[in-house]
């Protein structure tokens, strides 16, 4: 498999996965007409979607049902814009640009936006009960599970409490990677874990796909923060350099830019380590970690 059909896989799974998502949100002519035309551009045209992309391959990977692992995948997706609508709010980091246009309060209002991230997140649970994405019942019940409390607590919003606890404090390497495992690794941890539940794999292969999740979802923070510093506004399609001005613990202030680069390809390594007993069929996975470590945005 050559790196040209991983881009054209990835452009035909944005593609199909945009149709999806449009089709599940609801139309912006049914009431309340605002709340829904708010919902959809929160979570449409925009966003590399590489939460569902992960659930794509590990569903692949387990030789899942495609039309299964979309609606997965859209839970997924559904959590992570609401949780973008929320972080950019003048409660929390205050932004007003998100996948190059303006954050959802700013084009419409705080109530709005603090209304579209509750309903997005009602939905992801709505679609991940309401359709069939596993034969066996209890292990759908799981995944519901799985996807709660990756996203509450003791997982998303969690981190993200530990985040806004942690401005202007100096945390120590294990505590910035407690916050992140929590507050954008645990998202990434589902969604491969997702896809690959709605196929079949066997517990040690699970382990290690888990295992894989997890150091690529911390990867992926690593990156985040140094194109924070790297990267400008234009190419993020969000403000650079929020971090820094918010007087934010990081791994770029923690490890500096060469210390956080080289941690990203350790933590790189290992993921792959971990999918190097599925050969082949796990190709889209390593392709993925590939694009996580080297991306640009
Ligand atoms: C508000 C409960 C609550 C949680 C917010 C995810 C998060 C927690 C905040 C987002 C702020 C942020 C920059 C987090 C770090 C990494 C991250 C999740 C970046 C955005 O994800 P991408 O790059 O975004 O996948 P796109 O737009 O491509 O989907």
């Amino acid at each position: 498999m050559s790196k040209i059909d991983f881009q054209g896989w990835v452009a035909h799974q944005q593609t199909q996965f945009e149709g999806v998502l449009g089709q599940l949100l609801p139309s912006a002519e049914i009431a309340p007409q605002r709340l829904h035309e708010a919902m959809r551009y929160s979570v449409l045209d925009g966003g590399k979607r590489v939460r569902p992309l992960l659930a794509f391959a590990a569903g692949e990977l387990s030789g899942a049902d495609s039309a299964r692992v979309n609606f997965a995948a859209a839970a997924v997706e559904l959590i992570h814009a609401y949780s973008l609508v929320h972080d950019d709010m003048p409660c929390m980091d205050d932004d007003v640009l998100r996948r190059g246009k303006p954050t959802c309060h700013v084009a419409y209002d705080e109530a709005t936006a603090l209304l579209v991230g509750d309903a997005l997140q009602s939905l992801a649970f709505q679609l991940l009960s309401e359709q069939r994405l596993s034969d066996d019942a209890e292990r759908q019940l799981e995944m519901v599970k799985l996807l709660a409390v990756a996203s509450g607590s003791r997982g998303m919003a969690g981190g993200q409490a530990i985040d806004l606890a942690s401005v202007g404090k100096q945390l120590t390497l294990p505590e910035l990677e407690q916050m992140h495992i929590h507050k954008t690794g645990a998202l990434i941890r589902a969604a491969i874990l997702l896809g690959a539940y709605c196929g079949q794999l066997d517990q040690p292969q699970m382990a290690k796909l888990d295992r894989y999740g997890k150091l690529i979802g911390l990867a992926f923070q690593v990156v985040d923060d140094v194109l924070d510093c790297e990267a400008d506004t234009a190419t993020l399609g969000k403000t650079a350099g929020k971090d820094a001005d918010n007087d934010k613990p990081t791994y770029v202030s923690l490890l500096g830019l060469v210390g956080a680069r080289e941690m990203a390809q350790r933590l790189h390594a290992e993921a792959l380590e971990n999918l190097a007993d599925f050969g082949d069929s796990a190709q889209r996975l390593r392709d993925l970690a590939d694009f996580i470590v080297f991306r640009k945005f």
